[in-house]
């Protein structure tokens, strides 16, 4: 299991939370999503390392902005 913290930038209520876990939590391999709304930090556990450009399309899908890994 790999976990990964992305930042991510827009959040602000428990919709915009669960559309970004939603959306991420979608991702092939992806077993766990947490996500901190105060922080913006968006914590991924996977069976393998992810590749950040899918992580961002998914994040993008959900209306939000990826700033970091
Ligand atoms: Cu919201």
């Amino acid at each position: 299991m790999v976990t990964t913290t992305y930042q991510v930038q827009g959040m602000t209520c428990g919709h915009c939370v669960s559309s970004v876990s939603a959306e991420v939590s979608a991702i092939k391999g992806v077993s766990d999503v947490q996500v901190d709304l105060a922080t913006g930090q968006v914590t991924v556990t996977s069976e393998s390392p992810l590749d950040i450009e899918t992580v961002r399309a998914a994040v993008d899908e959900a209306g939000y902005d990826l700033v970091g890994a």
